[in-house]
Parts: C-alpha cells; structure tokens; sequence
C-alpha cells in the first residue's frame, strides 16, 4: 500500500477553503493509502505566534480533523514538533540544500514581502517540510497547488543526497493535486485565496462559524452587475467562486450548477449557496465539540508519536551514520 503523508499549520481557525482544497481529500485517501496526518506546528512558527493561542489552535486542529471524519483507526494522527527527527533531519538536509533554491520558492517571496520582518525559520521551511516528507518514505503527497512547489524541492532534496551518498536513501515522494480539488477565493475579494490570516474575516467562511454568520457572509459576498450565473473567472471572479462552492459541496460539475441556476437572480443564488455551507458544517460542528472536549485527543497523539518516532528515527541514523556523523 502507498504511503501517504500530509499537515496542515495550526495559524489559525481552519477555513472552507481549507475544507475543500485539504481535508476533504485527507478524507477520501485514508480509504486507498497508509495515511499519515499531522498539525505542521514547527511550521507554524516561522511567523510569530501567541503561546496560548497556539496551543488552541493545535488542539482545534486536531477535533476539526476528527469531526470532518479523518478516522483514528485509519491514519497515523501525530503532532510535528513531539517527534523530534523531523527538525533534526531537517538540519542535515538544510547543509544539503543551496541556499539559492530557497530564495527561489515563490511562497518565501511572497511572505518575505508581506511582513517587514522575518525569521530566517520562513526561508528554510520548505526543507523541514522536505524532512516531513522523506522522513516516512512517502509516496504521495496531497497538497493544494501552492505546495506543489515545495514537494518538488522535496524530489529535488531527495535525488540529490540519493546520487551523492549513491544509496536509496529516500523515496521519490509525488504531489497529490486532486482532480475535483478547487482553490475556494475570499467572499470580498474573490481575486484572492480564502485563507485563515486574512484581515478581513468577512471574506472567510471558518468551519465553525454560526450559521447566521455563514448567511451574511455570503449574502454580502461581493459579485458583479451582470446578473447572470455564468461560470467566468476572469470577468466574474464572485459569482465563480460561488459555483466553485456549490460546485465542490454538491459534487455537482460546474456546468450543472450553472444549469440549476439558469433562472435564478444572484440573491436566490446566493441563498442556496448559504444553505448548502450550512447543511454541510452543521454535522462538522456537532462532532468538533464532543472531540474537543474528551481526552481521545491525547490518546490518538500518544500512539501517533509512538508508531512515527521509531521510523523517522531509522531515516534520521541513516542519514546520519551516511553523513559521517558517528564517533
Ligand atoms: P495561512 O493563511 O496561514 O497561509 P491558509 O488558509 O492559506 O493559511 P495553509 O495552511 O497554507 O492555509 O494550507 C493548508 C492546506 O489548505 C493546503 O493544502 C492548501 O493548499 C489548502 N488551502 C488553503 N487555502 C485554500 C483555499 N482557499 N482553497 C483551496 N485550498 C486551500
Ligand atoms: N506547508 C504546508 C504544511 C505542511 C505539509 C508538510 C504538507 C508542512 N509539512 C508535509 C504536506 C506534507 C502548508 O502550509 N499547507
């Protein structure tokens, strides 16, 4: 059975966005793969966190992944920064890794230039998310689009240390970009990515939200004056990203919403819209209370850090011992 690996970062309270663009695939691969989930909070740090809200969100994190029903019995659930091989792998991969490559990843550019300053930990991540990935021999990892850089430098790492030490050290690992996967865009400026940090949380549908809080959000999400509900990312990014949503939630093409919809003025439109992100958190959000709340949490940690520390610490001697670092 293929292995499969991937995190998401604990920054914050998780999105539609990340619904549909991440976890609802995690959901559907724990089916097919040998499935390892974790919270990427190591990565979390690279731009300034608050201890305690840190601490909620890594726990949040964990009972959203539990209530959008990534099952305990079928993936390997454990928290980054318990296992310590990650970070010290990392390091060996950071001194086996050109500085050049790092400056080159387009995310690094983009956050380097959006915040005045920055920790050197937002340069090198993409290498710790290299030893997230080798660390377990993984196949396949599933990631939105804007990862799909880092996993090729994951390939890059891993062929270069595989040719220069001439060993199989690591596992060619290949991006998973879901096929019916869509990049969900913020409600009041649907040009760019829905994403937990945004400013303005009008534009953002967090998984938690009440649902008249889901209502007015996107009563008010911002569209055209063309009137018609026409698939059209270009000229009417708004009402795209809607059927983008009803789209993803439906299962319904894009195509057959459009259809649906024919006949509709953009506020019916919107309503069903509203209705059907309602229908689908409301089970999410019963279940997230009762996780959040019970110790199964710790329990499932336990035994993720249990079953991931014995093989990374394998993949992290080897490496090692490879390099010379031995007495
Ligand atoms: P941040 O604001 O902290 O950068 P984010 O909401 O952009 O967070 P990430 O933690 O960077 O989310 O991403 C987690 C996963 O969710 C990734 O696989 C990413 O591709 C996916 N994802 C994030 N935002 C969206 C979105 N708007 N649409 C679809 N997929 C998304
Ligand atoms: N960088 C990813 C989170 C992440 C990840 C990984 C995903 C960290 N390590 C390893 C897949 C595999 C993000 O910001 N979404």
């Amino acid at each position: 059975m293929k292995r499969m690996l991937t995190g998401l970062q604990p920054t914050g309270e998780i999105t539609l966005g990340n619904y549909i663009g991440a976890i609802r695939q995690m959901v559907e691969y724990q089916e097919k793969y040998d499935s390892f989930i974790f919270v990427a909070d190591m990565h979390a740090i690279t731009i300034e966190q608050d201890p305690a809200e840190l601490k909620k969100n890594i726990r949040n994190l964990l009972a959203i992944y539990l209530a959008c029903g990534i099952d305990k019995d079928k993936n390997t659930i454990f928290l980054q920064s318990e296992n310590v091989y990650h970070a010290n792998l990392s390091w060996m991969l950071e001194c086996l890794t050109p500085y050049g490559e790092l400056t080159r990843m387009t995310q690094f550019k983009d956050k380097s230039q959006k915040h005045k300053s920055f920790s050197s930990g937002l340069l090198t991540y993409p290498v710790l998310m290299a030893s997230d990935i080798l660390i377990y021999d993984t196949d396949l990892v599933p990631v939105g689009q804007d990862q799909k850089q880092h996993v090729e430098l994951a390939r890059n790492i891993a062929d270069r240390v595989n040719k220069k030490y001439n060993k199989e050290l690591f596992t060619m690992p290949d991006a998973l970009i879901g096929t019916n996967s869509k990049k969900i865009m913020d409600l009041i400026d649907p040009t760019h990515k829905m994403s937990k940090s945004s400013e303005n949380k009008n534009g953002v549908i967090f998984l938690l939200d009440s649902d008249e809080d889901i209502r007015k959000k996107i009563m008010r999400a911002t569209t055209d004056s063309d009137m018609s509900i026409k698939f059209d990312p270009d000229n009417k990014p708004g009402i795209s990203n809607l059927i983008n949503i009803y789209s993803a939630l439906s299962n319904l093409s894009v195509s057959e919403v459009e259809e649906k919809f024919k006949d509709s003025n953009y506020g019916t439109f919107k309503a069903s819209v509203a209705e059907l992100v309602i229908d689908t958190l409301r089970p999410i959000k019963e279940k997230y209370e009762m996780y959040q709340n019970s110790s199964k949490i710790d329990e499932i940690l336990d035994n993720g850090l249990n079953v991931t520390s014995k093989i990374a610490r394998e993949k992290y001697e080897l490496l090692k011992q490879t390099m010379g670092l031995t007495r």
